[in-house]
């Protein structure tokens, strides 16, 4: 179970720095540049906005032994390092958050009074997915609670418990029809209901990585992200095909490649990561990279066993 909660946290910088320089590139811009699988290789180990904001998810449910929006969202503005590329949403709410301005008011302002349902409140919860596996009902609460403080729309909300929940199936070794009945059953989101029957249909019909961006997406919307996700980790049967696959599509690629990464972390444990890619991640600004994540997810799940 250790090694889950470090292949979570690890998979997740890994599939970010993955598909860090291709963020924004077409499917076919993509792969005229990168081969299949087996000749795939990380370019860089420098991961983005995605891991910097993971690392302040899991640093506070460390420290307060479970959820602390305020105390979250200081993280979130200690850690903020503007070359890792934020959304302008996400960008704003750490801003006037900083500013004095309330963490459960700031992001009902944004887009028009409606909230972000970006996928960066999804791209960062890993650490919940981990910490509350074994609750589903708490990790719903806790996934719309640590969306909030940037994501205020329902589909930014329903998106990151979607992929909590995937992460917790995964840790519990579920995968495929049983995990896909379970996700059904989770969703409360017509939208997002949709999308995991489109998944059910792409998955059984093996189709082109065409018709699942036309089906699924590959944006930077929650619901057009957050399934792909979850089909990219279904469709393999490896850490590495996963992620390849997650990131050849293009598109929102560093955040698509890093909820799978997420998620077959969970499932295949930080030994189904390749070696390679894990020690070419960088250490990171103060020294707060890749031993750091990974000693992240030894006291995540230090902190889990003991209040268990
Ligand atoms: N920001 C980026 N990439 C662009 C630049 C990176 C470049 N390589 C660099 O280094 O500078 N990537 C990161 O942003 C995505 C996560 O975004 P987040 O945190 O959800 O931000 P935001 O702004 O809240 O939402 C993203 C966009 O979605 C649209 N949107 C959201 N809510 C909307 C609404 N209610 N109505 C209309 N549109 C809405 C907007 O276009 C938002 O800007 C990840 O890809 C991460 O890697
Ligand atoms: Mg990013
Ligand atoms: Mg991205």
């Amino acid at each position: 179970m250790k090694s889950k909660f470090i292949g979570a946290l690890i998979g997740t910088a890994v599939g970010d720095a993955s598909g860090a320089l291709l963020e924004g590139y077409s499917m076919d811009e993509v792969n005229s540049v990168k081969g299949g699988s087996d000749t795939w290789e990380m370019i860089s180990g420098r991961y983005t906005d995605d891991t910097e904001m993971m690392k302040g998810v899991a640093e506070s449910l460390i420290e307060n032994k479970g959820f602390n929006g305020e105390h979250m969202a200081t993280r979130f503005i200690e850690n903020y390092d503007p070359r890792r590329g934020y959304g302008p949403g996400t960008r704003e709410a750490l801003r006037r958050i900083s500013k004095g301005e309330s963490w459960k008011e700031t992001s009902k302002k944004l887009f028009g009074g409606k909230g972000s349902y970006g996928n960066g409140a999804a791209m960062r919860i890993a650490p919940v997915g981990l910490f509350y596996y074994d609750d589903a009902d708490k990790l719903r609460e806790i996934a719309y609670k640590s969306s909030h403080i940037t994501h205020y729309h329902e589909l930014g909300k329903e998106g990151a418990a979607l992929q909590a929940f995937s992460i917790a199936l995964a840790v519990s070794g579920t995968k495929k029809e049983d995990m896909l009945l379970k996700l059904k059953r989770f969703i409360k989101s017509e939208i997002y209901k949709e999308k995991v029957r489109k998944l059910e249909a792409v998955l059984d019909k093996e189709a082109t990585k065409k018709e699942v961006n036309s089906e699924l997406g590959n944006g930077e919307a929650a619901f057009n992200s957050v399934p792909t996700a979850i089909y990219s980790f279904l469709r393999a049967d490896s850490f590495k095909d996963a992620v390849v696959y997650a990131v050849s599509l293009g598109g929102d690629t560093d955040t698509i490649g890093a909820m799978t990464g997420a998620i077959s972390g969970a499932y295949y444990g930080e030994g189904g990561i390749p070696k390679r890619w894990e020690e070419k991640l960088e250490e990171g600004k103060g020294k707060k990279g890749r031993s750091y994540i990974r000693w992240l997810g030894e006291e995540l799940y230090r902190v889990k066993v003991f209040i268990s």
